[in-house]
């Protein structure tokens, strides 16, 4: 037995010489702790010893193992540093190099004036509702004063998917949604921002997708004075407070009287320049009066309440505040002019 011992620590020494990693060291392991290891297998088959006998082996085989736990761990130590210095070596990082140029994303100029429209028309208290961009004949048109045979409803300005259903043109039929849903609301103050589409061929200031906010304010005693203290303020926080603002009389089919509101031309003032077309006004957006057949039939008795209403394109606006000629600009995502127009102060984007 005494011999075996022996034998087993000499072979456990070469071994120990051949460790060179710790998967090394936890192979040797296994060999020789683990149950079937050689130091286990001395323990066994051992019934037909004598007490004697069993005590010796029982000695030598724990000595064995105490021995060999500490010249695992003494390895184990010597491997852990040798390896992580081997780490440290490979994995050096040169930290003085210039690093790889993060590419951050940015805001959208539309989401951008969308966003900024949204937070002016919140501080007046109104609520920001959306709705679907595929819309039902009835709400896109029908009753928003557009009956069957009126010219704008025509498959040729508008993308039909079934006979009726379409991409809406407006997103005033979120307007009739909400006042459906919302009569014991008052005051009714609500904008719709969102994309809108018409079967436009694309050019420079045409574009089949674009972006809307329609407004729309019911109460009772709402009056023409409403519509123009709330669109003069909106064309000042917009524009700057400098600008000039008039009303010309327009038609739409859902309000009455309508309006076109103008702004003094922000790149001339008012005297006459190429933006302007030398009139020395720019068109900014449309409103009027809540037309008495739309407040009936979305369940607001015309005799009690009125309203207005008006639309802006947000494209135009961006356009006109960034100095941005072409619509198509906007939806062909160049990085280079999306980044023009999220210079922070004195950053570096
Ligand atoms: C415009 C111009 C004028 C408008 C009307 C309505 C509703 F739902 F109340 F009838 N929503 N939006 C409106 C009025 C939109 O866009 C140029």
């Amino acid at each position: 037995m005494k011999e075996k011992q022996e034998m087993i620590k000499k072979e456990l020494e070469k071994d120990l010489k051949l460790v060179k990693t710790t998967n090394d060291l936890n192979e040797l392991k296994v060999r020789y702790l683990g149950k079937k290891g050689i130091i286990t297998e001395l323990t066994k088959n051992m019934n037909e010893l004598s007490i004697e006998e069993k005590k010796e082996i029982g000695r030598l085989s724990n000595e064995l193992r105490g021995e060999l736990a500490e010249k695992i761990s003494e390895l184990e130590n010597e491997l852990h540093a040798k390896e992580l210095n081997e780490k440290l070596v490979n994995e050096k990082i040169d930290v003085t190099m210039p690093s790889t140029k993060l590419s951050v994303g940015c805001m959208h100029p539309l989401t951008r004036i969308s966003d900024e429209l949204e937070e002016l028309f919140i501080s007046m208290g109104y609520d920001v509702v959306s709705g679907p961009e595929v819309e039902i004949d009835k709400y896109n048109f029908e009753m928003l004063n557009l009956p069957k045979d009126h010219p704008a409803r025509d498959a040729q300005d508008s993308f039909y998917i079934t006979d009726e259903e379409l991409l809406r043109t407006q997103t005033s039929a979120v307007q009739v949604r909400s006042m459906l849903k919302n009569q014991e609301k008052k005051p009714f103050k609500i904008v719709c921002p969102g994309k809108t589409y018409r079967r436009d061929a694309d050019d420079a200031t045409h574009s089949h997708q674009f972006m809307q906010m329609e407004g729309l304010v019911v109460d009772e005693n709402i009056t023409l004075a409403d519509l123009k203290g709330t669109l003069e303020e909106m064309a000042h926080r917009m524009f700057g407070n400098e600008r000039k603002v008039r009303f010309r009389p327009s038609f739409f089919p859902f309000t009455e009287p309508s309006y076109e509101v103008d702004v003094s031309c922000m790149k001339c003032g008012g005297a006459g320049c190429n933006v302007c077309k030398g009139t020395g006004w720019i068109e900014v957006l449309g409103s009027g009066m809540v037309h008495p057949n739309v407040l009936n039939v979305c369940g607001f008795d015309a005799n009690k309440y009125s309203g207005f209403a008006f639309g802006v394109g947000i494209e135009r606006i961006a356009m006109l505040k960034y100095g941005i000629n072409d619509i198509r600009d906007f939806y062909t995502n160049d990085l280079r002019f999306l980044k023009n127009y999220n210079r922070v102060e004195g950053g570096d984007k």
